[in-house]
């Protein structure tokens, strides 16, 4: 008989302790320790997701009009940092390239071409490893047949280098030259001591 007694009183309060739990629902998860804590909701996510705040568009590089008339050029240069000859600027591999002397602007890279061409832009590479920290460099644009009286047919004015967006690269447009001669003067580089170009390409008009 007590066993009986002890079982239906084990049962009711089995009940009872249900029945609080359901009723009382805001003890469920607990109160809030701390009134710094901001409760948020998470995002409903089924796949994969990229925050539109770190998606980088892809970069779609500008490829002038013509033939790049620069690759089988003579370069020379006013000045140059060890082991960076001017040769390295045109010889088509973007992880060798020319640098002037340090400190010593400007640095003028001259490209004599294989004859006289109408050009119209001059593009600048740098290496296009993540590696290569975004830069700016100043550069002024000469060109012409007489190497002694090259004319300036693009402002200095400064160009932005990012391998991250912009490839690391850049084009300079100009209006329509004859030119045997290019030469790219450069006043400034917020990413080193010198200019540099690991590739210039010079587009001639078919
Ligand atoms: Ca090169």
């Amino acid at each position: 008989m007590k066993k009986k007694i002890v079982l239906c009183v084990l049962v009711i309060l089995a009940v009872l302790s249900a029945c609080i739990y359901f009723l009382i629902p805001e003890k469920k998860g607990g109160d809030i320790p701390d009134e710094n804590i901001k409760v948020v909701a998470a995002a409903e996510q089924t796949e994969p997701m990229e925050h539109p705040a770190f998606k980088i568009e892809e970069f779609d590089p500008v490829i002038p009009d013509g033939t790049n008339v620069a690759l089988n050029a003579k370069a020379t240069a006013n000045n140059m940092g060890p082991g960076f000859v001017p040769r390295k600027s045109n010889d088509d591999n973007r992880n060798t390239y020319y640098e002037g002397a340090p400190g010593e602007y400007p640095n003028e890279l001259t490209l004599k071409l294989e004859g006289e061409y109408t050009i119209h832009a001059v593009k600048v590479l740098l290496c296009p490893d993540a590696v290569w920290a975004k830069r700016v460099q100043t550069i002024e644009i000469l060109a012409g047949t007489d190497p002694e009286n090259l004319e300036v047919v693009a402002e200095k004015k400064e160009y932005e280098f990012d391998p991250i967006k912009g490839g690391n690269e850049t084009v300079i447009e100009f209006d329509n030259t004859e030119a045997s001669y290019v030469m790219l003067r450069f006043y400034d580089n917020t990413g080193a001591v010198a200019g540099q170009a690991a590739e210039v390409q010079v587009y001639a008009l078919d």
